[in-house]
């Protein structure tokens, strides 16, 4: 969705109220400068000359000195990426900016946006990775923490980033938390170190709980 400033509204996603709003950023070109700032946030960001501190925040003026030299965008586009970021990718505090979750740069991921995280959580993956992770549990990877989501829905759209048909799994979050496992939320996301294959139940390919789930009662 595209997102923009009205002076009557203020600032909007999509179409502002009374239509008069100006567009700062169509959607492509939100979800591009979007695309970038997680990679140099989470990634790369000493190749554009970007320092990152420990804790993952970086001073906004030097990211927007590659914004502006890359795509022409200033501070009010920023704001507005990370205001209207839908999975809360990103915070900006005290003149600096960081993304919150998915990073491969050393930076301190222990910390957390709540204490309340849901009794089962969820995360999808390519079936290739199935065997290893029955075996090894979820693991990190290429990134600092694993990733998991609050609901099937939201885990299956992560999980055709690698698969057409990805499996499902279900994480026993509470049982884990009893165990000491720490789970943190960050946006919309939860976080782990590692999740043992103890506390997760493999539902199956996405296609075939699409098609074992009961027919819709007729009303007739
Ligand atoms: C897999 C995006 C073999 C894991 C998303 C996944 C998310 C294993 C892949 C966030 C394994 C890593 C993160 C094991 C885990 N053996 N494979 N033991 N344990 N894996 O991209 O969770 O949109 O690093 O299943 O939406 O897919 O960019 O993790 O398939 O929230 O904000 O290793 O990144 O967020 O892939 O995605 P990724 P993910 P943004």
């Amino acid at each position: 969705m595209d997102v923009g400033t009205c002076k009557r509204c203020g600032e909007f996603e999509g179409r502002c109220e009374c239509g008069k709003g100006r567009i700062l950023l169509d959607s492509e070109k939100r979800r591009k400068v979007s695309k970038f700032l997680s990679g140099i946030l989470r990634h790369f960001a000493e190749e554009f000359g970007i320092e990152v501190d420990e804790e993952g925040w970086a001073r906004v003026e030097d990211v927007l000195r590659v914004l502006k030299e890359r795509y022409g965008v200033g501070r009010k586009h920023l704001e507005l990426i990370v205001k209207f970021d839908k999975k809360g990718r990103f915070e900006i505090r005290n003149g600096k900016i960081r993304a919150k979750y998915g990073h491969s740069l050393a930076v301190n991921t222990v910390w957390s946006e709540s204490g309340d995280i849901p009794a089962k959580l969820y995360h999808a993956t390519s079936p290739e990775n199935l065997e290893s992770i029955v075996e090894r549990g979820l693991l990190p990877m290429k990134r600092r923490e694993v990733h998991m989501c609050a609901t099937p829905e939201e885990a299956i759209e992560v999980g055709k980033r690698h698969a057409k048909n990805p499996i499902l799994i279900e994480i026993d979050a509470e049982p884990a938390l009893k165990a000491g496992i720490e789970i943190r939320k960050k946006g919309r996301v939860y976080t782990a170190d590692h999740i043992p294959p103890n506390f997760l139940r493999v539902k199956g390919s996405v296609t075939s709980i699409l098609d074992s789930s009961p027919p819709e009662k007729s009303d007739k």
